[in-house]
Order: C-alpha cells, then sequence, then structure tokens
C-alpha cells in the first residue's frame, strides 16, 4: 500500500480553496481543506471534496463521441478530429464562416490553459458570433469599469479582511463563496469582521444565510439596487457627506454625477425599491461615515435590467465616500502574472452589432441572450454551427427552450465537454477534457479579483491516460483545423509559434522589463518546462509586475519557484494602484462616463413603474455548482432542493400549502414545481434555484436525472437585457403563479 498526499487548488467556484487530496495506491481516498494554504487556511465547502468522485464518475466522457444515426459513439481522437475537419470545411465552402459560433462557459475561467487558448481559438472562427457566460453574469461590471478605469478587467475588489463596514447588494456569499471577490471562507471572514466590531449590511429580497448573519438586512423589490444606489449618490451631496480624499486630483466628472443624481432622491425611489427613505439616508451616512466601508454588488445587482448603471453606482459610490483605492475599501489586487500596468487605449462597445436585433458587441462578444435569434431568423449569416467549450447554455441561458430546439437545427455541433447533458446532447462531436486532476492549475482570472494577493500552482494529481490530449491542445487543435490546417495537425507547432510572437512582442516593447533582449535566450530560458502551457505562465510572471524579469531581478518571481511553494503563497494585503492602474485616455477615474449618464433616463422612467403581480428571483446553494454537478450523489441526495419559495402571506393568497405544486408563468414559459414556503422571502417575490432541468434524451447523468428538477430559464424571456452591457435579466422576472 503507498500512500501520498498532494495539493492543489480547487477549480469549482471562485474561492479557490486550497485541497489536500489523500491517496492510497493512487487511488483518491479524501479531499480535506489544505491547512497549511495561507490564503484557505483549512477552509473547504462540500463541493470542494468530491472532485475524486467527478474524476471516477463512470458517465463522465473519457473518449470523444461522435453522432451516427442519432447516437453517440466512442471514436479515437484521431477520427473525431477527421469528422470536425470535414464537418467544418465544408460547411465554411458551403455557407461561410459567418455561420460559425462559438459559446464559452463559466468553467474555462477556471482555468489557466483555455485562458490561453480560448481568444485564438474564438478569433480563428472568423466569425463575429462569440458568445459566452458573461453575458449572464459579469458584463455590466466589465462595462462600468472600461468606462471608469479604462479596462474592463480593473475590477475593484472588497477588502473584507480590513474593513469596518460591508454592504453587500445581491449575494449570498455563505453559499457561493463569493465572486468578482475571491476569498476562501466568506462566511468566516465576514464574522472575523464582526468580531472586531465591523458591520454587515445586507440587501436582498431574500432573507439569504449571509442576511440571516448580517447585522442588518434590507429587503429589496428585485430589479431596482440601481435607484437605491443612485439614491445614496444623491444623499451623500445633499448632506455634503462627499469626501474623496486622496483622489480628488485624479476624478473627472464629480459636478455631472451630482447632476445626474438630482432626480433619485431616496422620497422618490422609496416607492418603487420598497425601502423607505429613512433607511435610505440612513445607509447613506454610514457608508460616509465608516472609517473604512466597501460596497459591493453581485448576482442580484448585475443580472437585472440596470446591471451596468448598478455596477458603475457602487464604484461612484466608494469614490465619493474615499473608499475606492484605500485598505478598508474598495481595491485592486495584483496578480503575480500582471504587469504592473495597463496600456492606455479606453473602452468602447460596438464595434460591430448583431445581425438580427441590432445589438452591440462587447469585448468581442454579442449577448448569449440573442444566440437563438441568431440560430433561427433566415437569412445571410444564420448560425449554422456551434461550437460549446464548457458551458450549458441549454439550461443557463434564458429562454432556454427556444435555445434547446435551435441547437437541434445546427448543421454541425461541436463541443468540449466532459458530459453529455443538455447541451451537449446536440453535439455531432463531443470532445472530453481531462479531468480536473489531471490538469495543472493557476488562477490566472481570479488572482486578480482575490481579496488578498495570493498565487498557487498545482501540479496535475493523475496523469492523463495513453493520448488523451491537455485541454490546451485540445483547443489548439481545433483553432489549427479553422485556420486551414489539416485534421491531424500538430497543434505544438501552432503553440510554438504563438510562444514565440509574444516573446518576440514583449522584447520590443518600451518599457518591458526583457526590453531589447534577445528572444531565443528567453525562450531557451522558458524551456525547463515541459509542458507548453507552463511555458505561456512562466512568460507572464517573470515579465510582470515581481517577476524576476529573466534574471534582471533576482529576488523576482519564477514559475518554478511558485512550484516550489506547494501549499500556495501569500503575496500580502491589497496595495494602492491608482494612479498606475488607470488606463482611461484622461489618465483619470472617469466618473461620468457618457453612456451611462445617459442611461439613467431610463432608469428614472422606471420609477413610475408599478408592476402588478410576483417577480421570480434565483438562488444558488452551497451543494450546487451552476448547471453541472447534479451528477455527484452525495451533493444532491437529501430533500428536493429545486423548490418555489414562497413567503407566507403569499401562499395563503395563492392557496398554496408546503410541498403542494404550483405552475409559474412567465411572458416565454411555463414550470410546475414543488412549494415550499419559506419566511425568508419578500412578499411578491419567489425563488427558484438555476441550473435544474435534467433527464433529457441524449444525456448521460444518470444521477441528476433522478433528480430532474426545472429550468428557470424556460421562464427568463432573451428580450430582455441590459442595453449597455447586453447582459441577460435573470432576475426581477415577472410572473404569474397557481397552484397546479
Ligand atoms: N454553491 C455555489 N457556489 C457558486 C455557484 C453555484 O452555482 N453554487 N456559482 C458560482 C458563480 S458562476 C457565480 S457568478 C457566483 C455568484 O455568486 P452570488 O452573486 O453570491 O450569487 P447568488 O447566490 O445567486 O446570490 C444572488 C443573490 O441576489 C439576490 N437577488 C436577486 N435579485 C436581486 C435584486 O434585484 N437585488 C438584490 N439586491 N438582490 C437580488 C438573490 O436573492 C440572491 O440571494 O457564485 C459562484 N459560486
Ligand atoms: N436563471 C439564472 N441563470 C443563470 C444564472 C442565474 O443566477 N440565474 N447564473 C449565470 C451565471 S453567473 C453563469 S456563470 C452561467 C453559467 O453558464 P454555463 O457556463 O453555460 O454553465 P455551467 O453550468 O457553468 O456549465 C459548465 C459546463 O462545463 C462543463 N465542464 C466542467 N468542467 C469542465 C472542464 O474542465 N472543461 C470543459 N471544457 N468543460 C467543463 C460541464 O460539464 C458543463 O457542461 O449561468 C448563468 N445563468
Ligand atoms: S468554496 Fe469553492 S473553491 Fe472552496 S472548496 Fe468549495 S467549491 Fe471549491
Ligand atoms: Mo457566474
Amino acid at each position: 500500500m503507498t500512500e501520498r498526499l498532494a495539493y492543489r487548488t480547487c477549480p469549482l467556484c471562485e474561492a479557490t480553496c486550497g485541497l489536500e487530496i489523500r491517496l492510497v495506491d493512487e487511488d483518491v481516498k479524501v479531499i480535506r481543506g489544505d491547512r497549511e494554504n495561507p490564503f484557505s487556511n483549512g477552509f473547504v465547502c462540500p463541493k470542494g471534496t468530491v472532485l475524486g468522485r467527478l474524476h471516477n464518475d463512470p458517465e463522465r466522457v473519457r473518449t470523444p463521441l461522435i453522432k451516427r444515426d442519432g447516437v453517440h459513439v466512442e471514436a479515437s481522437w484521431e477520427e473525431a478530429f477527421t469528422e470536425i475537419h470535414r464537418r467544418l470545411e465544408d460547411l465554411r465552402a458551403r455557407r461561410g464562416s459567418r455561420t460559425l459560433a462559438l459559446y464559452i462557459g463559466n468553467p474555462n475561467a477556471h482555468s489557466y490553459q483555455n485562458n490561453l487558448a480560448i481568444r485564438p481559438l474564438a478569433k480563428s472562427l472568423g466569425s463575429s458570433n462569440i458568445f459566452s457566460a458573461s453575458t449572464l453574469d459579469q458584463m455590466p461590471k466589465h462595462v462600468s469599469a472600461g468606462y471608469m478605469f479604462g479596462s474592463a478587467s480593473t475590477i475593484p475588489v472588497p477588502d473584507i479582511d480590513r474593513t469596518d463596514l460591508i454592504v453587500i447588494l445581491g449575494a449570498n456569499p455563505y453559499e457561493s463563496n463569493g465572486s468578482l471577490a475571491t476569498a476562501p471562507d466568506w462566511p468566516g471572514r465576514l464574522e472575523a469582521l464582526r468580531e472586531r466590531g465591523g458591520r454587515v449590511v445586507v440587501v436582498d429580497p431574500r432573507r439569504t444565510k449571509t442576511a440571516e448573519n448580517a447585522d442588518q438586512h434590507i429587503p429589496i423589490v428585485p430589479g431596482t439596487d440601481a435607484a437605491l444606489l443612485m439614491a445614496i449618490i444623491h444623499v451623500l451631496f445633499e448632506e455634503s457627506l462627499v469626501r474623496p480624499g486622496r483622489l480628488e486630483p485624479l476624478l473627472s466628472g464629480l459636478e455631472d454625477v451630482a447632476t445626474a443624481a438630482l432626480p433619485f432622491g431616496p422620497e422618490i425611489v422609496a416607492t418603487r425599491t420598497g425601502i423607505d427613505a429613512a433607511t435610505i439616508r440612513g445607509l447613506a451616512r454610514e457608508i460616509a461615515s465608516a472609517e473604512r466601508a466597501a460596497v459591493y454588488g453581485r448576482i442580484g445587482t448585475h443580472t437585472v435590467e440596470f446591471g451596468t448603471i448598478a455596477s458603475w453606482a457602487v464604484d461612484v459610490i466608494a469614490v465619493l465616500t474615499g473608499n475606492l483605492d484605500q485598505p478598508g475599501g474598495m481595491m485592486f489586487p495584483l496578480g503575480l502574472h500582471q504587469p504592473p500596468t495597463k496600456r492606455k487605449r479606453g473602452f468602447t462597445t460596438g464595434r460591430w452589432r448583431s445581425r438580427v436585433r441590432d445589438l452591440p458587441e462587447v469585448l468581442g462578444e454579442l449577448p448569449a441572450s440573442t444566440m437563438i435569434d441568431e440560430m433561427t431568423e433566415p437569412g445571410d449569416g444564420r448560425i449554422r454551427a456551434l461550437i460549446t467549450v464548457g458551458g450549458n447554455p441549454a439550461l443557463t441561458s434564458p429562454d432556454s427552450h427556444a435555445l434547446d430546439e435551435a441547437l437541434a437545427s445546427l448543421e454541425f455541433m461541436v463541443s468540449v465537454d466532459p458530459y453529455l447533458n443538455e447541451t451537449t446532447r446536440h453535439a455531432d462531436v463531443l470532445l472530453p477534457p481531462p479531468s480536473a486532476l489531471e490538469k495543472s492549475h493557476y488562477d490566472i482570472a481570479f488572482t486578480t479579483l482575490s481579496v488578498r494577493n495570493y498565487a498557487m500552482w498545482s501540479a496535475p494529481v493523475f496523469e492523463r491516460p495513453d493520448g488523451h490530449p491537455s485541454e490546451f491542445d485540445i483547443l489548439v487543435t481545433l483553432t489549427a483545423i479553422l485556420s486551414g490546417a489539416p485534421a491531424d495537425a500538430d497543434p505544438r507547432s501552432l503553440a510554438e509559434a504563438t510562444l514565440a510572437g509574444q516573446v518576440g512582442s514583449a522584447v520590443s516593447t518600451p518599457g518591458s522589463p526583457i526590453e531589447g533582449r534577445d528572444p531565443a535566450e528567453i525562450l531557451e530560458a522558458l524551456a525547463v518546462h515541459p509542458e507548453i502551457t507552463e511555458r505561456f505562465l512562466d512568460l507572464m510572471i517573470r515579465t510582470g509586475a515581481r517577476g524576476d524579469g529573466f534574471g534582471a531581478d533576482p529576488d523576482g518571481w519564477t514559475l518554478q519557484r511558485l512550484q516550489q511553494h506547494e501549499h500556495g503563497v501569500d503575496l500580502g494585503p491589497l496595495e494602492p494602484r491608482i494612479p498606475e492602474v488607470l488606463a482611461t485616455p484622461s489618465g483619470s477615474v472617469e466618473l461620468a462616463p457618457e453612456a451611462i449618464i445617459a442611461d439613467l433616463d431610463r432608469l428614472a422612467s422606471s420609477l413610475e413603474a408599478r408592476p402588478e403581480g410576483f417577480v421570480l428571483v434565483g438562488r444558488r446553494e452551497l451543494r450546487s455548482n451552476n448547471s453541472w454537478l447534479h451528477n455527484i450523489e452525495v451533493l444532491v441526495k437529501g430533500r428536493n432542493r429545486c423548490t418555489l419559495r414562497v413567503n407566507p402571506d403569499d401562499a395563503e393568497k395563492l392557496d398554496l400549502t408546503d410541498g403542494s405544486t404550483a405552475t409559474v408563468r412567465s411572458s416565454v414559459g411555463e414550470v410546475t414545481v414543488e412549494v415550499e414556503i419559506h419566511d425568508e422571502m419578500m412578499a411578491g417575490v419567489v425563488s427558484l434555484p438555476y441550473g435544474w432541468g435534467h433527464a433529457r434524451d441524449g444525456s448521460r447523468l444518470s444521477v441528476a436525472s433522478a433528480r430532474r428538477g426545472v429550468n428557470t430559464n424556460v421562464l427568463t424571456d432573451r428580450t430582455r437585457i441590459d442595453p449597455l452591457s447586453g447582459n441577460a435579466v435573470l432576475n426581477g422576472i415577472p410572473v404569474e403563479v397557481a397552484p397546479a
């Protein structure tokens, strides 16, 4: 019997917890939180402990599948890529590149290999039909950050370990463990905040677990956070509480914000938000008077009609109260692989527009909500083929019944995914990535969103089975095929050429730490790493803000040095980064971007609207992860969690009893679901979890299918989006509820 311990980062959610994996004879025996990890200190949630079960899930796909006469059959990698090559070439020849599309799902954000490979893949498509889960999620934040700070990835995070007050809007980190604010053990950190005398305020239509454990819970009418936040800004100006402090000389548009906030007095927004004026004023004063305060909004402020305004307003409040870029306020992390400064180029959207609904491009993407229209509306450029990488839009995007039909009508579909699920069952070719335990890991995305500067490298726990390409190689092979290479093209040569190109550009970039160096010398230094993906990462780390500059700073970081820290390394608390982090053309924080100010008229008009009936919001739970962990028995056993939560008074009015079934109807669809009467719900608001609705023909998810649940996105309407970001409206859906 041989025993060993392996350490790695959990790749499932944004918290990036360190795991300790005990293996006996190369079998995963137990996974626990790594107590020596300096960031997560042993914290783990139930999901992190199932990586072994995911690895061993008999239904996890291990070899490529090709659909023949409607049935998925096993194929070799060579056969799979030959089929893709043949079908794509044929389609392109007949219909052109414009008819190809790509959907990029959430797990891509958790994989540095995919981070490296996905943009080149998108480019090789030669089509503007690029969609991702970002427009079902955080796109409003990218847009507001892009306008304010000059780069869509410059997102301030709450410095929760040092703040005195955190106001959380539309997030439930007790269940989700946080998002756009990477911190293992959010619950523990919030409890520590309260223990040191700080306060936690939660704004949410549900009294969530996070609200339950907070000092104050403020219920809000769904979809109205932007109005509440504008009222807070209004009060800050009206009561002369504006104190930007250190940043004052670096701000532009302050006066314009004051003017723009005038129509949003607390007395005016009170009815619409359901929050009385005194509470709004009290909240504004509390934020202004706290020594250090962080205002943090997430899913409930982003996936709504005024998502971009709300995303912008939270950062404006941070600026006005002197909390932006200050310890204990909202700060900018600096990942180990990041350069110290951003290139100044400003931010725009709408460089092209979608064919059917004329929606603007944002960050090179079109809204996922309009994928259906682009697939179904006849005409030149109609999508006929789709590649999905790690996504399940048939459950996760709005109007998903219609999307499901649209997927079935495609001429060709490829999915890179470990499961045959609601989406990938439509794929003509399925390419399975290796399991998480067969991959190396570094968080490119989440170390730039982390509440402490932190880095960790995880080596694969297991070697990949013979002949199984890495996910990077799968994506690069697809890129090569789309770029005109033969089906048996060696992905290595394309990747090597890309790496050489990046080195070439780094040595010729003025101000780069390796400016003027010999590219051959740099490539040789990188060649110590056997995997090409490691070489890309090492190049980023060594030319990053803390890098060794390939010898220029002997104390600097390299990937090899990081690899010696098997528990990860703490790189210290967040530090002020303004002005270096600003990339706006003016070099200042743009407080009043034209597009956002213009959109405030729409918000003002919405204050008069008094929606009748019920509104639907979503919910996440600790043992679930978006749409894809329901095939793991230990995570789904127990009572049915896919229930419609209804406030007790509403239930009485509607004649609904606990455990009965109700029909929920929206403008686009209908579901029938078990009722759970719950006093956490605000009156007039009902809630359904998302990511359910399994047991579709052709999927292979027997555990999930036994607890199918209903798909809440049958109810969400693809025509409702936040216009500035193209983000789907997934919360605040008008519905009718009745006993079934
Ligand atoms: N366990 C678990 N963890 C996860 C995930 C998961 O599925 N399960 N998913 C991961 C992903 S991809 C993400 S993006 C993050 C998301 O992390 P969070 O942002 O914390 O997401 P939710 O738990 O959905 O919390 C959203 C909250 O907003 C509330 N809400 C709805 N509408 C409104 C509104 O109009 N205003 C306000 N103020 N509140 C509103 C809902 O009641 C809910 O409590 O979680 C990540 N972590
Ligand atoms: N109503 C409603 N809808 C929502 C939300 C909501 O709150 N309410 N939340 C939205 C949010 S925040 C998000 S992020 C989206 C998520 O939307 P998607 O990204 O479309 O959905 P996921 O469930 O994350 O899909 C994960 C897919 O990746 C596969 N997968 C897992 N690991 C890997 C891997 O290593 N490689 C590859 N290639 N594939 C892998 C899984 O099998 C699954 O098919 O949903 C959005 N939709
Ligand atoms: S909180 Fe997130 S990162 Fe941590 S163990 Fe759970 S799923 Fe993994
Ligand atoms: Mo997400």
